[in-house]
C-alpha cells in the first residue's frame, strides 16, 4: 500500500513511545511515513484553527488545540459521559445536553477540515476510538475518497442501549462512511451487524460488506494485543520493589484505570467474601489493586472512588490484624516495569470489568509469568480478551461466591494445571501480538474496496 499512512487519536504520546499500541503505531508510522494526530493535552482558548507540529522524528506528530469549554462538551461530555457509558452498557451514567453533542460535532468538523487540506491522494487515514466516530463522513463531505479505517477499542453498544444516543440513527452513518470498520471481538462484529441489519438504510452485499447510501463498509474483528516479547523480556529481569514490613504470601493483583467499568468494587467484595469463608485462618492472601487516577472531570469517576475507599476501609478494619492488611488500595500510577515485576510476583491476576474492549492488563499478566511456576489469571468473562483465552478461569463478577471460589481454586491449583493453562494463554497473546494486529488490521484496509470504485464493486455484488 502506497501513500502515507495518517493516524487519529485522542491522545498523542509524547517522548519515547512506550505502551503496546502507541509502539505499534509508532512503528508503522516509522514504516511507512505519515502524520499523527492528535488532542494537544493543554486547552488553550488560542490557535485554534492550526495544527501543531510536535517534536523532531520520521514523521510528524501534530496537535489540535481545544478550547476549555470544547474539551468540556467534547470530550468529557460526549465521548466520555454519553459515548463511553453507552458503550459499557451503564445507560444510568449517561448525561445527554445538547451542547456535548453541538461541540462533538464542531471539533470533528474542525479537525476533518484541518486533515482534508494535508492530504494526498495516496494517503490512508486509520482513525482510533469513540472520540472521533463522525470524523469519516466529515471528510467524505468534504470530497475525501481516500481509504479511512476506524477500530473501536470499547464494546460496540448494545442495539437497545443505541437508542438512547440523542440523533441514535446518526450512528449507523457515521461508521458506515469508514471503508473499514475494526473491532474488538466477534461478539462486536455481531452487534454492529445486528445493527446494520435493523436499518432499511443498510443492504448487505453478498461479500459480507454493508452498503449504505453510496458507502460500503467492511465491518471485522481485529484483537488488539500487546509486545509480549517485551514484556516477557521486562518480567525476566524486573524487581517487584519493597513491600515492607507485610510481604505478602499469596499476592494476588489488580492494575486498572480507576474506571467504574473495572468492576472495582465488585472485585473487592468479592475479596471479601473469600475471607469471609477461610476456612484456614492462617491464610493470610493480600489483594493489591493499583488503580491508576482517570477522568476526575466527571463526577462518576469521583463517586467510584469514594466508593472503593468505602469498601477497602470496611474490609481492611474487619479482617487485618497487626501483621496483616488485606487490602491494599494504591489509587496511583506505578512505573511500568515495576509493575511487570509485581505481575510476575502475584500468584493470582484479577481482571473483573463488567464490560470492556479487551482489556490489555489480563493479556500482560500472562506474558509476565514465568512459564515453569506461573501465577493464574483469573478473568471476568465480559472482557473482550475472555473470548479466546479459554485457559483463564473465567468468572462472572456479578456473582461474588463463583469470583471468590475462583480465587480460592487459583491460589491452589496444583503446578501441572497451571502450567498448562498458561501455555494455553501465552499462545493466545502471542497470536494476537500487537505488530501482527497492525499490520492484519492495515493489510484489510488495502484491500477494502475503494470509495471510488464503488459503482464497480455495485455491479459485481449485485
Ligand atoms: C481501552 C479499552 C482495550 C494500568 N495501570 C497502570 C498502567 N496500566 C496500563 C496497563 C495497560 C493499560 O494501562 C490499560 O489498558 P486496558 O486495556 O486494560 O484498559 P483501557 O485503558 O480501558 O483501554 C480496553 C484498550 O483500550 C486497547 O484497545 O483493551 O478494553 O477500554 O497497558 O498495564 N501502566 C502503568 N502504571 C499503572 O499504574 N505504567
Amino acid at each position: 500500500m502506497a501513500g502515507r499512512l495518517i493516524v487519529i487519536s485522542n491522545r498523542i504520546p509524547t517522548g519515547d513511545p512506550s505502551g503496546g499500541l502507541v509502539v505499534a503505531l509508532h512503528d508503522a508510522l516509522l514504516a511507512r511515513g505519515g502524520v499523527w494526530v492528535g488532542a494537544d493535552p493543554d486547552p488553550s482558548e488560542e490557535g485554534r484553527e492550526c495544527l501543531h507540529e510536535l517534536g523532531d522524528i520520521p514523521y510528524r506528530k501534530r496537535a489540535f488545540r481545544l478550547s476549555k469549554t470544547e474539551r468540556q462538551n467534547y470530550y468529557s461530555g460526549f465521548a466520555n459521559s454519553v459515548l463511553w457509558p453507552i458503550c459499557h452498557r451503564r445507560t444510568d451514567l449517561i448525561e445527554i445536553k445538547s451542547e456535548y453533542r453541538a461541540d462533538y460535532l464542531a471539533v470533528n468538523l474542525r479537525l476533518a477540515r484541518l486533515i482534508a487540506q494535508d492530504l494526498a491522494p495516496q494517503d490512508v487515514v486509520w482513525v482510533h476510538d469513540y472520540h472521533f466516530l463522525p470524523l469519516a463522513m466529515m471528510l467524505r463531505s468534504l470530497g475525501v475518497t481516500n481509504r479511512i479505517g476506524f477500530f473501536l477499542h470499547i464494546p460496540f453498544p448494545n442495539i437497545t442501549d443505541l437508542a438512547i444516543l440523542p440523533r441514535p440513527e446518526d450512528f449507523a452513518r457515521w461508521l458506515a462512511s469508514y471503508n473499514l470498520l475494526g473491532l474488538q471481538t466477534r461478539g462486536d462484529v455481531a452487534r454492529a451487524l445486528e445493527m446494520f441489519r435493523a436499518d432499511p438504510r443498510a443492504e448487505f452485499l453478498r461479500d459480507g460488506t454493508v452498503k449504505f447510501d453510496e458507502h460500503i463498509v467492511t465491518v471485522a474483528s481485529f484483537p488488539i494485543g500487546i509486545d509480549c516479547d517485551q514484556i516477557e523480556a521486562t518480567a525476566r529481569r524486573a524487581d517487584p520493589g519493597p513491600f515492607g514490613a507485610a510481604n505478602p504470601r499469596e499476592l494476588i493483583i489488580g492494575a486498572d484505570r480507576l474506571d467504574y467499568t473495572k468492576g472495582l468494587p465488585h472485585k473487592f467484595e468479592a475479596f471479601g467474601r473469600l475471607l469471609q469463608g477461610r476456612v484456614d485462618r492462617d491464610a493470610r492472601p493480600t489483594l493489591l489493586q493499583i488503580a491508576s487516577p482517570s477522568r476526575a472531570d466527571v463526577a462518576a469517576y469521583r463517586q467510584i472512588t469514594n466508593d472503593l475507599q468505602a469498601i477497602s476501609g470496611r474490609i481492611n478494619g474487619q479482617y487485618s490484624e497487626l501483621d496483616w492488611q488485606p487490602l491494599r488500595f494504591v489509587h496511583r500510577s506505578v512505573a511500568r516495569d515495576r509493575l511487570i515485576g509485581l505481575m510476575r510476583r502475584a500468584e493470582v491476576g484479577l481482571v473483573t470489568p463488567l464490560a470492556d474492549g479487551m482489556n490489555l492488563v489480563a493479556k500482560e499478566f500472562v506474558a509476565a509469568q514465568a512459564p515453569d511456576n506461573p501465577g493464574v489469571l483469573v478473568l471476568s468473562r465480559f472482557a473482550g480478551a475472555a473470548e479466546d483465552m479459554k485457559g483463564a478461569l473465567l468468572i462472572n463478577p456479578h456473582d461474588l461466591d463463583e469470583t471468590a471460589g475462583a480465587i480460592d481454586y487459583a491460589l491452589a491449583m496444583p503446578l501441572d494445571e497451571r502450567r498448562k493453562r498458561h501455555a494455553d494463554c501465552l499462545a493466545v497473546v502471542r497470536d494476537s501480538r500487537i505488530s501482527v494486529w497492525t499490520d492484519r488490521y492495515l493489510a484489510r484496509l488495502a484491500s477494502c474496496v475503494p470509495t471510488l470504485a464503488l459503482s464497480r464493486h455495485q455491479a459485481a455484488s449485485a
